[in-house]
């Protein structure tokens, strides 16, 4: 008998490319449900060569399933993740809702893996564990073999995010204006704030009150907690005519010395990096290349003489993979690994 795994949001963007990944890495799953909200339920999507209907969540008994991959947003997760987690399935959260609660772990596998050992040992537990914002996912992984090697003072982070982050709607969006600008010289705005066919635009989420916006504070708090929380953090995040892949730009200012090639030695070791370094022309990673990949890429790797102990690097995943569904499997497989659930056989 193998795991029975719940796909909450299986007919959105993310929750699509939770089932492809499940069968393309062989999960060991003896039963995938998709779940979705009453207004897309009957719809179909893939899993493998099987095609699965999505279920109504309303109607759907937790008793005996293993896990529930939630893609389906903030408002969905607050309602149910509790009540999911109290039958004893292990809820993996895709939204926000649950990352900044003290009591819920949140999982980047190749960084904090082992914080996963204390909260299964703990038997007050809500069974919630939460993944992190797609710009963080990427910056942390690349981050980590680097803070482990020379400690990180400070992170300066440009994103240059893909409108799939926003959704259906985002990729629609671009798609729509791109053609309409071609075809009759109009674009619309309607999901994002401005124009984002040809143009980019430095505002993701709603504004905070001290004048970012709540991408970027996603980014510092989220860094902080999934790494080391003495490292500082600034961030400007900025939307841009992408379909699917994050970029990065990201300065490191370290404790200690780490020259570009020590940084690119460490960088091909770590786990879920592939260094892309070549300094010619396309000898680096776009997010072009990162679509449908597991890995991170980093490139650009270079010191910056402007600081002591800096470094420059350029950091770019595939925001709907890493960022998040591939994410929460690992989180999945991270415990099975850790022998933090019972082991099944597929
Ligand atoms: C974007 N990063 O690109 C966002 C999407 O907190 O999980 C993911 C939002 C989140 O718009």
């Amino acid at each position: 008998m193998g795991y029975r795994v719940a796909v909450i949001g299986a007919t959105g963007n993310v929750g699509r490319e939770v089932l492809n990944i499940l069968a393309e890495r062989k999960f060991p799953a003896d039963e995938v449900i998709a779940l979705a909200s009453s207004r897309s339920t009957g719809k179909e999507v893939s899993y493998g060569d099987k095609i699965l209907k999505a279920k109504n969540l309303d109607d759907f008994d937790f008793t005996g399933v293993d896990f529930a991959i939630m893609s389906a947003g903030s408002t969905i997760s607050k309602e149910w993740a509790q009540r999911i987690g109290a039958t004893g399935c292990i809820v993996i959260d895709n939204s926000s809702y649950w990352r900044y609660h003290s009591d819920v772990p949140l999982i980047v596998p190749e960084v904090n893996a082992h914080v996963l050992d204390a909260y299964m040992a703990n038997p007050k537990r809500q069974n919630i564990i939460a993944n992190p914002n797609c710009s963080t996912a990427q910056l942390v992984v690349a981050l980590k073999p680097l803070h482990d090697f020379a400690r990180i003072k400070r992170v300066v982070v440009d994103t240059y995010q893909s409108v799939s982050g926003a959704g259906r709607e985002g990729i629609d969006e671009l798609w729509n204006q791109t053609k309409g600008i071609f075809v009759n010289d109009t674009a619309t705005p309607g999901k994002f704030p401005k124009q984002i066919a040809f143009n980019v635009i430095p505002h993701i989420d709603v504004f905070m009150e001290d004048g970012s916006t709540k991408e970027e504070w996603k980014v510092m708090a989220e860094t902080k907690k999934i790494l080391d929380p003495k490292i500082k953090v600034s961030c400007t995040a900025v939307r841009v005519p992408v379909f699917v892949g994050h970029s990065e730009a990201v300065n490191i200012e370290f404790e200690n010395p780490i020259s570009a090639d020590e940084a690119r030695d460490i960088l091909r070791e770590a786990p879920g990096i592939s260094v892309i370094d070549k300094r010619e022309a396309g000898g680096y990673a776009t997010p072009v290349e990162s679509v449908g990949e597991y890995d991170t890429f980093v490139s650009r790797i270079r010191e910056d003489n402007t600081i002591e102990n800096g470094l420059n690097i350029w950091v770019v995943s595939d925001n709907l993979r890493k960022g998040a569904a591939l994410n929460t499997i690992q989180i999945a497989e991270a415990l099975i690994e850790r022998g933090l659930l019972a082991r099944k056989a597929a």
